[in-house]
C-alpha cells in the first residue's frame, strides 16, 4: 500500500501520573523501558505505522499531572481512539482512569474507541486492583480491557493492535487527476457560459 493511502489516527493516552503512559508508548513505538523516565511535560507526540492494517497512529501522550488537567480536551479532541492507563498497584490511579472514561464519555468524539489498560501487571504481588472488578467497569461501558506491562511488554502490542483493528475503515479518497492526463476536450480557457448569469 502507498504510504499516502495510510489512514490517519489520532490517538490519545490519559491516566494518573506514573501510571505509565509514557513507558507503554515507548515500549510499542520504540521497544525500549527505562526505570527511571521523567514525568511528562505537557504532551509528548510520537507516530506508528502499522502496515498491515494500513494505519498512522498519532499518538499524544499526554501527562499525568492535575495541573495539565484541562489541556487534556486538546489532545482528545477529534481522537479516534484512546488507551486509559491505571497502574495495578494503585487504587486511586484507577479511580482516576474512571473519572477519564467519563470525561470522554460526555466531552470526547462519540465514535472514540476506548481501552482501559491496567499496566504495571508484572508487579502482581502488590496488586490493589482485581481485574475481574476492572473487567467488569469496563464491559458496563463497553470499553476494550486489558492488563498490560510496559516493564516486560506483555499485552503492549496487543493493546495497539487491537485498538488499531476496531477503528473503522474509511474509505480512501481517490488520487486527484494527474496533470497531463486530458480528461476533458474543452479547452481550460473556455468562456463559461452556463454558469453565475
Ligand atoms: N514495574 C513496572 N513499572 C512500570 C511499568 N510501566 C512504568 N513503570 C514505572 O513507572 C514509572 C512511571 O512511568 P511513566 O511511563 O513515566 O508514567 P506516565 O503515566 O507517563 O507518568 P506522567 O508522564 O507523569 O503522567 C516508570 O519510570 C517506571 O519506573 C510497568 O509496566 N511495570
Ligand atoms: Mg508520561
Amino acid at each position: 500500500m502507498d504510504l499516502q493511502q495510510y489512514q490517519s489516527a489520532k490517538l490519545v493516552l490519559l491516566g494518573d501520573m506514573g501510571a505509565g503512559k509514557s513507558s507503554l508508548v515507548l515500549r510499542y513505538v520504540k521497544g525500549t523501558y527505562f526505570d527511571d523516565l521523567a514525568a511528562t511535560v505537557g504532551a509528548a507526540f510520537l507516530t506508528k505505522v502499522i502496515h498491515e492494517l494500513g494505519i498512522k497512529f498519532e499518538i499524544w501522550d499526554t501527562a499525568g499531572q492535575e495541573r495539565y488537567h484541562s489541556l487534556a480536551p486538546m489532545y482528545y479532541r477529534g481522537a479516534k481512539a484512546a488507551i486509559i492507563v491505571y497502574d495495578i498497584t494503585s487504587p486511586e490511579s484507577f479511580a482516576r482512569a474512571k473519572n477519564w472514561v467519563r470525561e470522554l464519555q460526555r466531552q470526547g468524539n462519540p465514535d472514540m474507541i476506548m481501552a482501559l489498560a491496567g499496566n504495571k501487571a508484572d508487579l502482581e504481588e502488590h496488586r490493589a486492583v482485581s481485574p475481574d472488578e476492572a473487567q467488569a467497569y469496563a464491559a458496563e461501558n463497553g470499553i476494550y480491557f486489558v492488563e498490560t506491562s510496559a516493564k516486560t511488554a506483555a499485552n503492549v502490542s496487543e493493546l495497539f493492535m487491537d485498538l488499531a483493528r476496531k477503528i473503522p475503515k474509511v474509505e480512501a479518497t481517490p488520487k486527484p487527476p494527474q496533470a497531463g492526463i486530458a480528461l476533458d476536450s474543452q479547452p481550460a480557457a473556455a468562456p463559461r457560459s452556463s454558469c453565475c448569469g
